[in-house]
Order: structure tokens, then C-alpha cells, then sequence
């Protein structure tokens, strides 16, 4: 069995464990003592071999036969399927939105009521470069936060970037300042020699909080990089000031899916969007 749908397992049977006086304990969420430890650590975490070769195949051949312009050097030209323009082009890419993996990490990441903020990919062509270094605005940005209270993390904007492509060390592409997330003091000007590369193989899910200082390192790579980004926030916030999809592509989704496209809300009395009911995703037994 692959590593996270071990992972995956451990957090189901923790969920139910019962303590040694035979009582059932509290879920502890989705992720081992030791990827929890290293995710406030660094914000962010890698899991290889989420997305099996034949997926990411089929996933990229769906890219391809879209024939989106050439990527080329500048941001707008390398990201593609936004404004959930990706999300009707294949049932593919909407079964990544709930994949068991993403679910366990949201329970622990955000918790149980979140939307799907944003979604698209990226495409870079061998010698071109991406973002600079960014993050949050500080001193406290409401919308990409990261705090940790009582044993619990939260994240207010938390990234999964599922690559499409074989990343290896030295390729470039996403890159970031471990540990800044946590950071108190503003971003230096000299803190691009902070910044750590963070290799993403094909079929590898890559999570992390937007709190964390982040960029796009020039890509090296013999071919094109190609990752799909989904971004996923508390259901009381948004970034983006649209919504992740346009209502007519959320109605072809399953139920769960469906249930990541609320409007930014916690209450439900006062809603004005009286078919929408704010019911965390569940992970499938
Ligand atoms: O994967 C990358 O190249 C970085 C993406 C990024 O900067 C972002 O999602 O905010």
C-alpha cells in the first residue's frame, strides 16, 4: 500500500481508537505525530505517489488537448484553468478536490467547515522563471493565516499542489522559506538565500500554508513543468473575489464536492443561500 493511503488509514483508526478505560478518545486528525511535528515546523509537507503514472497521464493529455497558448516568461502566460475553467474540462481534475488525502489534511489544516477558494495550474517551459518571494501581508493577514491554539493548527488560505510533472532536485520550481509561516519579523531584503527548493515528482501532492513565504524558482527541467493548485480556505473567508466555479460546472460535481463551492459563511439562519447547507466534507470509510 502507498505511503499516504497508509496515512490516510492510520487517521481512520486513530479516529476511532479507544483510550485504555475503553472510552473512544477525540479524532486526532489527518496527519502521523511526525508530519504534524514537521508541517508547524515548516509549513508545508510533500507526499510522493499520490497520483498513480496512468492519472497523471490522463490528466496531462486533457491539459494538452486544450491547446492553451505556449507557456511562456510571464506569470498570466504559465497559469491556466482559472475561475474553474479546469474543473470542467474533466471529472479528473473535480476528484482532486476531495481525494481522501486532501480531506485528511483539511480536517487538520483548516477543519471541518472549508471552501475550495481558487483552483488552476501552472505550465513552465525549461529556462523560464516564475513569482518572486511572497506571503502574507502583514502584520496579520485575515484571509492567509497560520496559528496553532491548544494543540490545534489552522490555516486561513492552505495550498495543495498536485504536480503533473517529474520535478527533481535541482529542476527549480516551488520554493519557499521553511519555518516562515512562523516568521515575527518582516520579510528582509536579503532572504532570498533563506530559500529551500522543494522537488515535486509526478503523482505527488505538495501542501502548504500560504502564511509561508513562498516563490517560484527558475525552471531547469529537461521538459515542462506542469502542477494544478487548488486552494482551500475556512468557510468563513475568501481570497478570491469570485467564486472557485460557475454554478452550471459545480452541478455536474458529486453532492461532496458540491458542498466546497459555499459562499464565504459560517451561520446558516441568515443565509440568503437557502439550498446551501454548511456540512463539512466527510472522508469516505
Ligand atoms: O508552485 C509554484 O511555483 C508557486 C505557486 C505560488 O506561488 C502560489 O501558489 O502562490
Amino acid at each position: 500500500m502507498v505511503e499516504w493511503r497508509q496515512r490516510v488509514k492510520r487517521l481512520m483508526s486513530e479516529a476511532s481508537r479507544r483510550d485504555e478505560t475503553g472510552e473512544r478518545t477525540e479524532p486526532v486528525g489527518g496527519l502521523s505525530a511526525l508530519d504534524r511535528y514537521r508541517f508547524d515546523l515548516a509549513g508545508y509537507l510533500v507526499f510522493e505517489e499520490v497520483l498513480d503514472r496512468p492519472t497523471v497521464e490522463r490528466l496531462r493529455s486533457v491539459i494538452d488537448s486544450r491547446g492553451l497558448p505556449p507557456a511562456g516568461e510571464t506569470i498570466q502566460r504559465q497559469r491556466f484553468g482559472q475561475a474553474g475553467q479546469m474543473l470542467d474540462w474533466d471529472p479528473g481534475f473535480c476528484d482532486l478536490i476531495d481525494h481522501p488525502l486532501a480531506l485528511a489534511l483539511i480536517g487538520e489544516l483548516i477543519g471541518p467547515y472549508v471552501r475550495l477558494d481558487h483552483a488552476y495550474g501552472i505550465t513552465m517551459d525549461p529556462g523560464t522563471s516564475g513569482l518572486g518571494l511572497h506571503g502574507p501581508i502583514e502584520p496579520f493577514d485575515s484571509a492567509q493565516y497560520y496559528v496553532h491554539r491548544m494543540g490545534v493548527m489552522r490555516c486561513g488560505l492552505l495550498a495543495m499542489s498536485w504536480s503533473l510533472s517529474d520535478g527533481r532536485p535541482g529542476d527549480g520550481g516551488f520554493g519557499c522559506i521553511p519555518g516562515s509561516h512562523r516568521a515575527s519579523y518582516p520579510v528582509p531584503a536579503e532572504a532570498d538565500s533563506l530559500v529551500v527548493e522543494v522537488a515535486q515528482p509526478a503523482g505527488s501532492l505538495l501542501v502548504f500554508t500560504e502564511a509561508l513565504v513562498h516563490c517560484t524558482i527558475p525552471w531547469r527541467g529537461t521538459d515542462q513543468r506542469c502542477a494544478v493548485l487548488y486552494k482551500y480556505s475556512p468557510s468563513s473567508t475568501a481570497w478570491d473575489a469570485g467564486p472557485a466555479a460557475l454554478p452550471e460546472v459545480v452541478a455536474a460535481m458529486s453532492e461532496r464536492q458540491q458542498r466546497f463551492f459555499q459562499p464565504p459563511f459560517v451561520g446558516t439562519s441568515m443565509s440568503s443561500h437557502g439550498a446551501y447547507m454548511n456540512k463539512p466534507p466527510t472522508i469516505d470509510p
